[in-house]
């Protein structure tokens, strides 16, 4: 293994070779046997019985011991065609056209990334998305769009279930050529927390195109328009279809709230329509676009632009989604937002059943058949239960209209319940509730979604871990070491709120801290990907392009995700109850780790006693044979 690192260094091929060669390079001594996949996933499984989960549970409830019913498909036939034949023969002006001209009201699918994301902690695995994705492409090739990726999804695949969200997109796009996939952009903070230099926005949306992306949500935290901007362009320039999104805050069916009005938004719409988007969104993530607002909203837009198509997404988070997707509908929304029905619901997107189901025998009758829900719902129900850890409901029984106070986003809803369970203080969340609400006021009443939701909920724990009132605040502003997120904000790091930045709050906060002016991206210099690439390959030699590309986006955690797959091999290819928690004494079970390479594995037997290098044995039959691997217990 030393003779090999070497001869794949690039420095040493060239022949930079001085005495530092060897301290600059500590990779090259790792001696480590030669392991194929499978050893590396006996040690994995070692792993997770000596020392317990490789993935931080939520919760002490166990995945569930059920092999989830796969509804069957035709094997032989292809699914059958879907808007992305437009999109892919005729360009993406076609493709609006096209959804434009329907006159059934369209649907897009989030089961795949947001209904999980805001029910399972994001933590739904690839291979369990895999199972369903034939069935999808069979029976949902009318879909206006799966929504399956980016969001929270790329950070959680990388940083705990140890795998590539770039394999995830392409393995689905194998499985589902014919219906458009959807994801989420953050705009100029791609799909990570922060603003990133102009050209790895760019660079991602690129590469996420060629990997099999179709159509890019684009969205501003703040809906700052020059991120916006941005992030359109990225999509647009990579041939993606651009849907740009207005995040929807406030209610502009009270006439008290102004800050948020009609104007503000129909304004912001122009703006985008101008800017060349091909679909025109309105991102309601906290699910406070009631049906009233939502009619007045949607035949306000339609009116100034007849010929856009809209696409609604919402979270049901009060419980009015339904109906509020009914409402958009017939004020002349083009597409709403659903989850499959056990998918649904809570702090999730409304349930596909029910829009499909009320909207049967109608002019917009979506065409989707229940039976066809019925089974797709099934294959989740039971999927759901292999996610016990990570399952929202555990805290959040019901959905609750007071998020129509608070505004939380519905992803950060439940994150924030569980994390004030897990404090296990009583009323600490209907306090972090209240706080939210006076946190935000206190930042200007901004729109809140990731990241700018963040810093109201930072700003909310601090103040009922500190127990300050919004006064407090105010008054001590300039003694209060404030979390970092909030001071980033108020020096510009993430953009500029409409309306501008609280004061005198910020002066005070900042006193002669720098700020940014204007889009912060546009003062980043651009990231130098071939010395990125360069540094990347020095310890992982096989790092491909698109881990380069994570790993301009989230450093640490694609090296770490890198050194993990080195050590562990496939374990995205287990099944999730054995990646989660491992396998019984005596189970046996297979993994898949290619197509016709299948391993049988049974755990035989974990030694009592230590070694005298504080190793335990575990034993295995691998394909009959029997193997055994040594894991130091970390107790
Ligand atoms: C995300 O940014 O991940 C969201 O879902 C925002 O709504
Ligand atoms: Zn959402």
């Amino acid at each position: 293994p030393f003779l090999l690192n070497v001869l794949e260094n690039q420095k040493f091929l060239n022949g930079v070779l001085d005495t530092y060669f060897i301290d600059e390079h500590p990779a090259l001594f790792k001696f480590q046997p030669s392991q194929n996949r499978a050893q590396k996933l006996l040690n994995y499984l070692g792993q997770v019985l000596v020392n317990g989960p490789q993935t931080p549970l939520a919760t002490n409830l166990k995945p569930a011991e059920i092999q989830p019913h796969v509804p069957l498909v035709p094997l032989v036939t292809e699914p059958p065609k879907g808007l992305r034949e437009i999109y892919k023969t005729q360009g993406p002006e076609a493709f609006a056209k096209a959804v434009r001209g329907k006159k059934e009201l369209l649907l897009m699918d989030t089961t795949f990334r947001d209904a999980h994301q805001s029910l399972l902690a994001t933590r739904v695995r690839t291979h369990d998305l895999l199972k369903i994705s034939p069935y999808v492409a069979h029976n949902f090739n009318n879909l206006y769009s799966l929504e399956n990726w980016g969001g929270a999804t790329f950070d959680v695949a990388l940083r705990f279930l140890h795998e590539c969200p770039w394999e995830r997109l392409e393995d689905m796009r194998n499985r589902i050529p014919n219906i458009p996939f959807q994801m989420l952009l953050r705009g100029a903070n791609a799909v990570g927390y922060t603003n990133y230099p102009d050209n790895v926005v760019y660079k991602f949306c690129e590469l996420s195109v060629q990997v099999g992306m179709d159509i890019f949500r684009v969205f501003d935290s703040l809906n700052y328009l020059p991120n916006l901007i941005l992030g359109m362009e990225a999509a647009g320039k990579a041939g993606g279809i651009v849907e740009a999104a207005i995040s929807y805050t406030g209610d502009v069916s009270d006439p008290k709230k102004t800050k948020y009005d009609l104007k503000y938004y129909t304004n912001l719409a122009d703006e985008l329509v101008k800017a060349g988007t091909h679909v025109l969104c309105i991102k309601d993530m906290a699910g406070l676009l009631k049906p009233s607002a939502a009619k007045l909203l949607v035949t306000a837009i339609r009116d100034k632009h007849p010929d856009v198509p809209i696409h609604i997404h919402t979270h049901d988070t009060s419980g009015a989604g339904v109906a509020s997707m009914l409402a958009c509908a017939e004020a002349g929304a083009d597409v709403v937002d659903v989850a499959v029905d056990s998918m649904s619901g809570i702090t999730s997107q409304p349930s596909m059943g029910a829009v499909v189901a009320s909207l049967q025998g109608t002019s917009l009758d979506t065409g989707f058949d229940l039976a066809d829900i019925s089974e797709y719902s099934a294959f989740w129900e039971q999927t759901r239960t292999l996610y016990g850890p990570f399952e929202c409901a555990t805290t959040m029984k019901s959905g609750n209209a007071d998020v129509y106070m608070n505004e939380i986003p519905g992803g950060q809803y439940t994150n924030l319940q569980f994390q004030a369970y897990s404090l296990g203080l009583g009323d600490f969340f209907e306090d972090v509730k209240k706080a939210y609400k006076e946190a935000n006021l206190l930042l200007g009443d901004i729109i809140k979604v990731t990241p700018s939701s963040k810093v109201v909920g930072d700003l909310a724990q601090f103040m009922v871990q500190n127990n300050l009132s919004a006064n407090d605040v105010l008054e001590k502003a300039e003694e209060l070491s404030f979390p970092k997120s909030v001071v980033e904000f108020l020096q510009g790091a993430i953009g500029i709120p409409h309306g501008g930045f609280p004061e005198p709050l910020r002066s005070k906060v900042l006193k002669d801290m720098p700020r940014v002016e204007g889009r912060p991206g546009a003062s980043l210099p651009p990231l130098d990907f071939d010395k990125l690439r360069a540094d990347i390959r020095e310890t992982y030699p096989k790092a491909t392009d698109r881990d380069v590309m994570s790993a301009a986006l989230y450093p640490q955690v694609t090296k770490d995700f890198l050194n993990f797959r080195d050590q562990y091999g496939p374990v995205d290819k287990l099944d999730t109850r054995i990646f989660l928690t491992g396998p019984k004494v005596g189970e046996e079970f297979e993994v898949t780790i290619e197509k016709g390479k299948t391993l049988g594995i049974k755990t035989l037997a974990m030694a009592e006693d230590l070694t005298a290098n504080g190793e335990k044995e575990v034993f295995f039959e691998l394909n009959g044979q029997l193997r055994s691997v040594f894991i130091r217990d970390k107790e």
